[in-house]
């Protein structure tokens, strides 16, 4: 089998993304999808993003030209094209666009890899079932009140969510803070998994304070609670404190994941598609983390990171993070006997693209 031909284009759901979002989060729902195609008539699709609409060209262009690379090579050579790609685009050192549109090739060739063995991703990658542990993520916002925060909170439980991420670390003070922590904990019940994202925003001294006031609600991780490259920091944090740390999907590449798991700065390690380089590496990462014995979770793209996470030995839960789920037709459903991401069990990643909504979605 070879490679023929391939197909890029860009969608911006951001364009009608909630206003009363947080606009760090309206912003980036932006992509650039590929279509890859073989001689043997078989289509893999991939895309990246997550950036600002006015990155999209200059990473359609990182992708056109990676893409181009891969002509004529055997789709089924993962490893060989995905390296190769981030040498001849970055000299192998992974960062930036370079590595986020080879981890659009690296997805879409694990598609292929799928179709033609006529198996859902998944299973291709040794898991056993389509039904995955999840958590919402991007509906409780740093610029909500305490209403919003319960009353959206009590909106997921209802749609069948048994866990929830709620972002924290923008209040002036450590009491304004434990505030929105409490009204948000009045709307959960006792198996809801709750876990905090700080995006890097506090010192250690002021993750260290806020952590132990935090210790009470039994939170199931506290979530880049500083600088993520400050391993010394974070590994004091991950010591001082019970509630868990949760680190890493700021890492481009797989190798900090092992400096961060020698240096004992994180509890549970989170990796992003993207910025690992694609499923590949993201596999690799959650292997490290394995050796260390620490869980791995996903960073966003749950309608992919979902089969990672079955079939990793050490992955726990998904991040259910919607943002892409407009370019697709199909996508996975949050059940609501159980709360579990049930995956398609068709060939590959079981995703087709929404040309019709991709249309929808030209930026102006
Ligand atoms: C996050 C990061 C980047 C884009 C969206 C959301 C956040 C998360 O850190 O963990 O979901
Ligand atoms: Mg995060």
């Amino acid at each position: 089998m070879k490679i023929t031909s391939f197909h890029t284009q860009v969608a911006c759901p951001s364009a009608s993304a909630d206003p009363a979002m947080e606009p760090t989060g309206a912003q980036m729902a932006n992509f650039v999808t590929l279509e890859l195609r073989t001689d043997d008539g078989l289509t893999g699709i991939g895309y990246c993003g997550f950036v600002r609409v006015e990155m999209l060209k200059a990473l359609q262009a990182t992708l056109d030209a990676l893409a181009g690379w891969t002509l004529g090579a055997d789709p089924s050579a993962v490893e060989a094209i995905s390296s190769r790609l981030l040498t001849m685009g970055g000299l192998g050192a992974p960062a930036g666009m370079v590595t986020s549109a080879a981890a659009a090739i690296d997805v879409a060739l694990w598609d292929i890899k799928g179709k033609a063995a006529g198996q859902p991703l998944f299973r291709l990658l040794g898991g056993e079932s389509n039904r995955v542990p999840t958590y919402a993520s991007g509906f409780l916002w740093r610029n909500y009140s305490g209403d919003q925060l319960a009353d959206t909170a009590a909106e997921l439980i209802e749609k069948g969510f048994r866990g929830m991420k709620f972002r924290m670390g923008d209040e002036p003070s450590l009491e304004n803070e434990v505030d929105r922590m409490d009204a948000l904990m009045s709307a959960v019940n006792d198996d809801t998994d709750v876990m905090v994202d700080i995006n890097q925003g506090w010192t250690v001294d002021q993750a260290l304070a806020a952590g132990r006031a935090m210790e009470a609600y039994e939170l199931t991780w506290l979530e880049d609670p500083i600088h993520h490259q400050d391993y010394t920091g974070l590994a004091h944090l991950a010591d001082k404190l019970s509630l868990p740390i949760a680190t890493g999907e700021y890492h481009y590449g797989v190798p900090p994941f092992g400096e961060m798991l020698e240096r004992r700065a994180v509890d549970i390690v989170m990796v992003d598609l993207l910025r690992a380089g694609g499923i590949t590496h993201w596999m690799k990462a959650a292997h490290v983390a394995e050796a260390f014995n620490k869980p791995v979770v996903s960073h966003l793209a749950p309608e992919i990171l979902g089969h990672c996470i079955e079939a990793a030995p050490n992955g726990t839960i998904a991040e259910h993070m919607p943002w892409a789920f407009p370019i697709f037709q199909e996508v996975p459903q949050v059940s609501a006997s159980d709360g579990a991401l049930v995956l398609s069990e068709e060939p590959g990643l079981g995703l087709q693209f929404d040309q019709d909504a991709i249309d929808r979605m030209q930026p102006e």
